[in-house]
């Protein structure tokens, strides 16, 4: 399902206010993206983040880089914005005395280490540090953000997908976001100065595809489904908008599992 989503209707729509961009820990312009696919760097493993380990760019979208650490397998790869100081240039973690280490869950002996780093950096294309950004933005001095307050997030589940979302609470210095349209299931609690929220925009600027709130594929759906008549109450029970044969009475369409995945988006 792709949609045109305009912020504009929807804050109209919903007499909602979007966070104002001196709540974020983020540059007022997105920081510019000029790594490509197969360039190396060093990168914290997020799953051991005392380790620096070798990461390639296996995607990009927007200001984010979605990267692998070499040595690891495809099932963990995950998403820095180009700004953030958890990368660095190859040779930065020595010229600070450090020493590359292998990622969480490297597939060969230890032992073999220091020959797979060896293989793994000749000839390879290494991302030069001037395209790397001096600085991450400062954090916000305190958490400014309000309930009710629209932004744009990451879907830790999914964090391909940047969705708009909602400030559902305020504790201390975490913020709790919701994902408009979708139940539960996606919300989680960050730190205000989380790289991973932006502001109303964010995406239209870098270009990112910001998907549709989820009640907008809800309406859609609610709208075939009562059409073909077979639908009980999408709105039931926990989880995510619409539902599967559980929720439903009656023949399915044969199509049905296609109809929602497409509208859905994996
Ligand atoms: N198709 C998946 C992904 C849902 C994504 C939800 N985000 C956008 C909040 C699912 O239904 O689980």
């Amino acid at each position: 399902y792709q949609g045109h989503f305009s912020w504009e209707k929807y804050l109209k729509e919903t007499g909602a206010i979007a966070a104002p961009s001196s709540c974020f820990r983020q540059s007022l312009t997105p920081p510019l993206n000029e790594f490509k696919a197969g360039m190396k760097l060093e990168a914290q493993d997020p799953r051991n983040t005392t380790s620096t380990c070798i990461a390639t760019v296996v995607g990009l979208t927007g200001s984010r880089l979605r990267l692998r650490l070499d040595g690891s397998d495809n099932k963990n790869d995950f998403w820095r914005l180009v700004d953030s100081s958890e990368i660095q240039p190859i040779g930065n973690c020595e010229k600070n005395g450090g020493m590359l280490q292998p990622p969480l869950g490297f597939r060969l002996n230890a032992s073999s280490w220091p020959m797979f780093l060896l293989k793994t950096l000749n000839g390879a294309e290494m991302a030069p540090s001037r395209i790397f950004h001096k600085q991450e933005p400062p954090a916000p001095e305190q958490n400014s953000f309000q309930v009710g307050m629209k932004l744009e997030a990451v879907d830790r589940k999914n964090p391909h997908f940047i969705c708009p979302a909602t400030v559902g609470a305020l504790r201390g210095v975490e913020v709790l976001v919701t994902f408009d349209g979708w139940r539960g299931a996606f919300d989680y609690y960050c730190r205000y100065d989380s790289r991973d929220i932006f502001p109303v925009g964010w995406c239209t600027l870098t270009g990112d595809n910001l998907q549709p709130p989820g009640t907008k594929a809800l309406r859609l759906q609610l709208g075939w489904a009562k059409r073909a008549g077979w639908l009980e109450d999408a709105m039931a029970g926990p989880g995510r908008p619409v539902t599967g044969p559980g929720r439903t009475r009656g023949r399915l369409p044969a199509n049905w599992t296609q109809r929602i995945a497409l509208q859905q988006a994996q």
